[in-house]
């Protein structure tokens, strides 16, 4: 017996119907597809680590020509915001470097602006820039701020045109206190805040005997991270010793969300995550934290490398 058309898709929708309630029939998760509006966001590229390492020994550089450090108030500083500026400008991006004071020095935050996006949705993301006294500060934090660097200028390589406005910072007096940071985040108004969809922190990101800690402070942002090493094969635990230890809490306080990535600083590794990191247990997992041997010995090459990678991935994925 032949059925009329609507009658065959009636019974068609009552039969797939029946048959997903009853669990004979799972439908895939409408995920919406890529479309010519909405493209899938394209893959970041890889962060060539050699790259940054030589920045990082552009800094270290630096820390010998003035006294052997980078830190607030000396010369070695000024000359590491310098450096940074020079390959932004190049790099097209528009950069502004705001002066604050802290402890009776000047300080300086460089904030590079990528232009193009969304104004109304900024992601950041950021890295100290200043060192402790005793030191070059290369693993703090001219790890942060090398990988932060060069992952500004792969956007600018790629010429990446995002949704979101992206904004790229290096603070100054961190180790005074978060100062630079909070000068910045105090100096916005409260709708510029709101503007800022995220910011991502990257303090120490190569040690020596390296975790990979994943900041938890906002779940989204924390799954990007989480599930990029997932990929690589490499386990992660949340970030448990930052609380206000880092230029996240700058923004965290202002209710903006945030997150970021830490590889470990005077606390000693335990040995069973010396078994799933293969480092070694018992020992600090920066042994030269805040000495003068921070230098560009002090560098886990292949942590500073997923690291950057992971960088730039969470850079594209947030900011589409
Ligand atoms: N205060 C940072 C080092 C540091 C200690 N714990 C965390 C957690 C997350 C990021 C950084 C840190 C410094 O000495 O610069
Ligand atoms: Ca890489
Ligand atoms: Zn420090
Ligand atoms: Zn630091």
């Amino acid at each position: 017996m032949k059925l009329s058309a609507p009658i065959r898709t009636s019974l068609l929708t009552l039969t797939t119907a029946a048959l997903v309630t009853s669990g004979l029939l799972v439908m895939p998760a409408a995920t919406a597809a890529p479309t010519p509006e909405q493209p899938a966001a394209a893959a970041a590229p890889d962060i060539p680590v050699a790259d940054v390492q030589a920045h990082l020994g552009e800094l270290q550089s630096i820390a010998e020509a003035n006294g052997g450090n980078r830190a607030h108030g000396r010369p070695g500083y000024k000359a590491s915001i310098d450096y940074l500026k020079g390959k932004l400008d190049a790099a097209g991006f528009t950069t502004s470097v705001k002066e604050f004071t802290s402890g009776g020095a000047t300080g300086y935050n460089l904030v590079a602006d990528w232009p193009g996006g969304d104004e109304n949705q900024v992601l950041m993301a950021g890295a100290h820039l200043d060192s402790v006294a005793s030191g070059p500060g290369i693993n703090d934090n001219g790890s942060g701020s090398a990988a932060v660097l060069e992952t500004a200028l792969a956007v600018s390589r790629e010429q990446l045109a995002p949704a979101k406005h992206l904004r790229f910072a290096w603070w100054g007096a961190e180790e005074r206190g978060l100062a630079g940071s909070r000068t910045y985040v105090n100096s916005l108004s409260q709708t510029d805040r709101s503007k800022i969809s995220g910011y991502l922190n990257f303090d120490m990101i190569g040690s020596p005997n390296p975790g990979y800690f994943v900041y938890d402070d906002d779940p989204a942002i924390e799954k990007v991270f989480k599930d990029y090493f997932a990929g690589l094969g490499v386990p992660t635990e949340i970030e448990t010793e930052g609380d206000g230890r880092s230029d996240h809490a700058s923004f965290l306080d202002a209710g903006i969300p945030v997150g970021g990535l830490f590889t470990g600083a005077g606390n000693t590794m335990s040995g069973e995550q010396a078994q799933k990191w293969g480092g070694t247990a018992g020992e600090p997992f920066d042994r030269c934290y805040h000495s003068a041997c921070d230098t560009t010995e002090n560098i886990d090459e292949t942590a500073l490398d997923r690291n950057s990678d992971a960088i730039a991935h969470a850079i594209w994925e947030l900011s589409s």
